[in-house]
């Protein structure tokens, strides 16, 4: 009896290392594009029109899918493909229409020339 349950315990182990095997198997063709997803902290963006603007900017960017700025939580949710352009890149899109981006500073030009609703910069009012 107990030769049994040891026989069964070393099967489940043997098909869990078999699992875990085959689910880190070689990708297939589909994934020849691997898409890299990032999340980019937009503290600046206020209204709908920031996120159009963003999303806007940061899809232009070549090599990026998709881009959805969530404005409740302040991410800019971005898929790219990481042979063709870099999050700093991203960023730096981003930047030049007038919001910060993680560490990357707005241009101050492009800030200014925002509507005036998308201002409404929550860290200045305190
Ligand atoms: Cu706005």
């Amino acid at each position: 009896m107990k030769r049994i349950l040891i026989l069964v315990i070393a099967l489940g182990a043997l098909s869990l290392l078999a699992y875990g095997q085959s689910s880190q198997k070689a990708p297939s063709t589909k994934d020849i594009v691997k898409l890299e997803k990032a999340a980019i902290n937009v503290e600046t963006a206020v209204c709908d029109m920031c996120s159009a603007t963003i999303e806007t900017a940061a899809e232009k960017t070549e090599g990026v899918k998709s881009a959805t700025v969530d404005l409740e939580t302040k991410i800019a949710a971005v898929e790219f493909d990481p042979s063709r352009t870099t999050l700093a890149k991203i960023e730096q899109a981003i930047a030049n229409v007038g919001y910060n981006a993680n560490e990357t500073v707005r241009d101050a030009e492009a800030y200014k020339k925002l509507d005036a609703c998308c201002k409404l910069d929550p860290k200045k009012k305190k």
